[in-house]
């Protein structure tokens, strides 16, 4: 076997993290061998989701968690919500992996090796929240087209690896530059290769920031194949979209990156607000860049059962895009009355806090408990869905659990 097929078994394998184990023999495998393990997958084994994860999609592989899943302070891998738009990569091979600077506002192009960029700059460790601009969108009416995602596509990981601004002052870009694109290698889903499944980025002043990354590990290891390994752009409190997988390469505009998935209502939305169902102009469009205000009830699971007297303790996480969160409140009447949770404060810039309550319900039946969160600028999540646009994105409304008392 010559040494091309063996990495691409390699990749294939995710460096045999998809079948969790290493394959004893693999050298022996013949040539254009698919080994069972792929040929049917088991999309938990494969990715180490936890069974109760939410397929919504196996072409391309989108997958959510649910609300009780995410009570970690830090998502662990196997919690945490995959949205693809392509084919993951086969072909990943670490030792050979180079980043390449390009674009009309570089200087003159520059390339890294992963080796390279881990050796020559500084290592830096965040928690950041990363949410898909999509998460919430199956409450809209009418309808919006995509993955139906209820609530369990946001994360906040701890990611590790170097800061794209250290990277960027190496690189040398001229002052036109305006916004820092990104290319990954997954493949469009058609394969054609000339194809990208999505190229989106930065305006500059977000790629300057201190908390965004080129990351090459998280929660303490490689990070994982379907989460960009082994190098990715991390880009907390904007839409997950612009936080590319799998990077090569980060293109340097002097314009608005016009990439794939960047335009007509790509991960943009009405720039005012719009009635249901109306068609927006593209010129109407904005895109979208800090995510709104948002909170997650993770415990307990909806449907709890407590006994009459005994408290009800709530806990969650919320975040805020670029803003901090001054404050979250929840309501066992329907929104009529709040009362405030107590909120950690975030260990970093772009990290989700925790909040929690101890409840006391006045007595059996059906209750419904409410969460709503304020930024730092006095914004709060609205009660019932918010302006309603072509995509379904940004479902800030208030998160809710179900619970009897009996
Ligand atoms: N190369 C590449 N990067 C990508 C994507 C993709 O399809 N390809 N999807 C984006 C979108 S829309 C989201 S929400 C996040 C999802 O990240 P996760 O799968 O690690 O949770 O990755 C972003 N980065
Ligand atoms: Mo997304």
């Amino acid at each position: 076997m010559n040494r091309r097929d063996f990495t691409k078994k390699a990749g294939l394998a995710g460096i045999s993290s998809i079948v969790a184990t290493d394959i004893v023999f693999r050298e022996m495998m013949p040539k254009g061998y698919v080994p069972l393990a792929f040929q049917d997958p088991d999309p938990f084994k494969m990715f180490q989701k936890d069974q109760q994860m939410v397929v919504l999609n196996d072409r391309p592989w989108n997958m959510e968690a649910q609300a009780h899943l995410l009570n970690d302070a830090v998502t662990p891998n196997k919690y945490m919500f995959i949205r693809n738009n392509g084919l993951i990569p086969e072909e990943l091979d670490e030792a050979t992996w180079t980043l390449t600077f390009e674009g009309e506002s570089v200087k003159s192009s520059k390339q890294y090796s992963l080796a390279d960029l881990k050796k020559k700059f500084k290592h830096h460790t965040y928690q950041l929240t990363l949410e898909c601009g999509g998460n919430g969108r199956s409450e809209f009416d009418p309808p919006a087209k995509g993955n139906q995602w209820t609530v369990g596509a946001v994360s906040c990981a701890e990611w590790t690896g170097v800061r794209l601004k250290d990277v960027l002052a190496d690189v040398g870009f001229k002052e036109d530059t305006v916004y820092v694109g990104y290319y990954g290698a997954d493949l469009h889903l058609s394969r054609n290769p000339n194809k990208h499944p999505i190229s989106r980025g930065v305006p500059l002043h977000k790629a300057m920031e201190d908390e965004t990354l080129l990351a090459f590990q998280m929660n303490g290891e490689d990070i994982p194949l379907a989460h960009g390994y082994p190098l990715r752009l991390v880009v907390g409190g904007w839409p997950a979209s612009t936080s590319g997988k799998w990077l090569h390469t980060l293109t340097l505009r002097n314009q608005v990156h016009d990439g794939e998935k960047m335009q007509g209502s790509s991960y943009r939305v009405p720039c005012e607000t719009v009635a249901p169902g109306e068609k927006v102009a593209d010129a109407d469009m904005c895109i979208i860049e800090s995510m709104p205000v948002k909170s997650l009830i993770t415990g307990p699971k909806t449907g709890a059962v407590i006994n009459e007297g005994q408290r009800l303790d709530i806990s969650g996480h919320a975040w805020a895009g670029d803003l901090a969160v001054k404050g979250v409140d929840y309501s066992i009447d329907f929104g009529s009355t709040w009362q405030p949770c107590s909120v950690a404060s975030a260990v970093n810039r772009l990290a989700w806090q925790h909040f929690k309550a101890s409840i006391e319900l006045p007595k059996k039946g059906y209750y419904e408990i409410w969460a709503r969160a304020e930024d730092t600028k006095g914004n709060r999540q609205p009660m019932v869905l918010p302006g309603w646009n072509p995509k379904g994105y940004l479902n800030n409304a208030c998160h809710r659990i179900a619970v009897k008392v009996v």
